[in-house]
């Protein structure tokens, strides 16, 4: 980090929606940006490089991984699917990025992990890093098995992550759930980017939400980070408010993971 630049910064995930945000956006953060997913990615610009693979195999992420200073995890499905699915792309891939980490020495290491490890709680209880989880889902369980992964990386060889627990990071909010449960791109990058710098951070678990006015969710634990969200969700009340409500019982106004909490099951479909 000789400018104070990270020198090669990996980015799986690169083709998804977050990802083709946080192409342009960690840019300033790194001398190399490795871009990677199993979609193409175009022609690099100056200051990348793409490699595409498949998380699912070990041997294309252990070449991945190579080289590189530190990593930011966006791969792997990203809405709830089939467990076989979940299987491939997020518990085995999750696996071989670590295992990689290890072998080529990668200190640092920021998780995309999800509000949805917690999904089943109710709107409105209040939650911090250490209240225990409540997957909605085969994708929520895959994150939090991320998160386990990530902890004992850290305990065991010392590799540091940042689990980042998004929220709705679109780039507007788009229902009343995401009145609370979003994540600005802007305020998404700036938390990447204390979760890259920050020394010391050991295995933390971090919500990623803006500034929003009503939130579920207590970002004391990990106030190490320094992240202090810069947008809120409250411009866009008053449109998304003026809509007719959904009924009381429907999942999106009852538990924090929204129409996650009631997808499946899928094996009834064959
Ligand atoms: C997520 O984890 C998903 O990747 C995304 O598609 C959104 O649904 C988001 O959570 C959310 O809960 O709004």
């Amino acid at each position: 980090m000789e400018d104070g630049r990270i020198g090669r910064l990996l980015l799986t995930g690169a083709a998804g929606g977050l990802g083709r945000v946080l192409r342009d956006t960690l840019k300033p953060m790194t001398q190399v940006l490795r871009l990677s997913d199993v979609q193409t990615l175009g022609a690099p610009q100056p200051g990348e490089e793409i490699q595409l693979c498949d998380l699912a195999d070990k041997q294309a992420v252990d070449r991945l991984v190579q080289g590189c200073d530190a990593v930011v995890h966006m791969g792997g499905v990203s809405v709830e699917r089939p467990f076989e699915e979940i299987l491939e792309a997020n518990i085995k891939g999750i696996f071989h990025l670590y295992e990689a980490a290890r072998r080529h020495q990668v200190r640092r290491v920021v998780f995309a992990s999800s509000n949805h490890t917690i999904g089943f709680y109710r709107q409105g209880e209040r939650l911090d890093a250490h209240s225990p989880t409540r997957p909605d889902g085969y994708y929520g369980l895959s994150k939090v098995y991320g998160e386990q992964m990530a902890s004992f990386y850290y305990d065991r060889y010392g590799i540091e992550t940042v689990s980042i627990r998004i929220g709705t990071a679109v780039a507007e909010p788009g229902d009343r759930r995401a009145l609370h449960t979003w994540l600005s791109f802007g305020d998404l990058t700036e938390l990447i980017r204390r979760s890259l710098l920050t020394p010391g951070v050991g295995h933390t678990v971090v919500y990623g939400m803006s500034d929003n006015r009503d939130v579920w969710w207590d970002n004391r634990l990990a106030a190490h980070l320094g992240y202090v969200p810069a947008d809120s969700s409250e411009p866009f009340r008053s449109v998304i408010e003026a809509r007719p409500a959904p009924a009381k019982d429907d999942p999106i106004m009852v538990y924090q993971g929204g129409v996650f909490t009631a997808r499946g099951p899928f094996e009834d479909a064959d």
